[in-house]
């Protein structure tokens, strides 16, 4: 029989106001100028995608900080957009693909697939928690805060009022994890939240691990990745505005993405942190080819 097309609505967001390094905005940018588009028309997909980009610099305030949160009413007015995005297109039925864009975007992608899957269960993949709360950021950078705004943790920022809290801590798996603040772990293990380290993937392997993070969610949750493409080994993935040593090789992030592809119930992905203004050119090329093969294999392509 003939499949019907399935459709994915991709949104590009060209944002790095979650953190201080430049060049994360062109993620998106670059990973469509490599085909990605029609890599995905390719494998069967019915790709809604506006050739405009949308353009997040109307948005910015003058004054961006809130207390020690850098460019937190931006960040605040780009991920409230980018909830929009995503719920849009959840709500048609379709596959939400954010291409970023730093990792505070999570903030938008997740309360988006939320607001229209109820149970949905995150499987976040990356070398940081990055659920830092306003009271323990070490930095300030709303990238490594997303995941404490969805759940609601640590002192409320009224800017942030439209994102009520809508992820449950027993509803997100980490994988990848190798740099995490000790508030960060307090928090982890305050809320019982389901980790898994790169120490754990050295011990059972990514497959007994994505068995685990599956089975934790439920057999017929809606899934959201949101992949932090600094969850790779630098070696792999060189590009990156935080990269950590001893990271996820080529093959465990893309059996990660194949894993969720073949459960049929993946509704959303986030592939993030792309910056393709860090390292010399074959390290650019490499790092947006290796996101262009992630998307693909998280929509299908690998599998037999
Ligand atoms: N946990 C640190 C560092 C960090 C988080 N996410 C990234 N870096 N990429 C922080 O600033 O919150
Ligand atoms: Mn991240
Ligand atoms: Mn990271």
């Amino acid at each position: 029989f003939i499949k019907t097309p399935l459709t994915v609505g991709v949104v590009g967001a060209g944002f790095s106001g979650g953190q201080p390094r430049g060049g994360v905005e062109l993620g998106p940018t670059r990973l469509i100028e490599f085909g990605l588009i029609s890599q995905l028309q390719d494998l069967g997909w019915t790709v809604d995608f506006d050739e405009k980009f949308p353009n997040y610099e109307h948005l910015k305030p003058k004054e961006a900080d809130i207390g020690k949160l850098k460019n937190a009413k931006y960040v605040s007015a780009v991920t409230q957009s980018v909830s929009k995005s995503v719920r849009e297109i959840c709500e048609k039925g379709a596959m939400a693909l954010t291409l970023g864009g730093d990792h505070s975007l999570a903030m938008g992608t997740i309360s988006g697939s939320a607001s229209v899957y109820k149970d949905v269960g995150v499987i976040w993949v990356d070398a940081h928690a990055d659920i830092n709360t306003p009271d323990t950021t070490p930095s300030g950078n709303l990238h490594g805060c997303p995941v404490s705004f969805l759940m609601g943790l640590g002192t409320p920022v009224p800017e942030f009022s439209w994102l009520t809290p809508c992820l449950p801590a027993n509803r997100i798996v980490f994988i990848g994890l190798r740099d995490i603040d000790p508030g960060e772990k307090a928090i982890l293990k305050q809320h019982s939240i389901k980790a898994y380290s790169m120490y754990d993937v050295d011990r059972h392997g990514i497959g007994k691990i994505m068995e685990m993070a599956l089975e934790y969610l439920g057999e017929d949750t809606p899934i959201h990745l949101s992949f932090d493409v600094d969850a790779l080994d630098p070696t792999v993935a060189p590009s990156t505005g935080t990269p950590v040593r001893g990271g996820l090789t080529f093959r465990e992030g893309h059996f990660i993405c194949e894993r969720v592809h073949e459960t049929g119930r993946l509704v959303a992905v986030d592939l993030m942190e792309v910056n393709p203004t860090l390292g010399d050119q074959a390290s650019l090329v490499q790092t947006v080819q290796i996101g262009c093969s992630l998307v693909r294999s998280a929509l299908g392509e690998t599998l037999l």
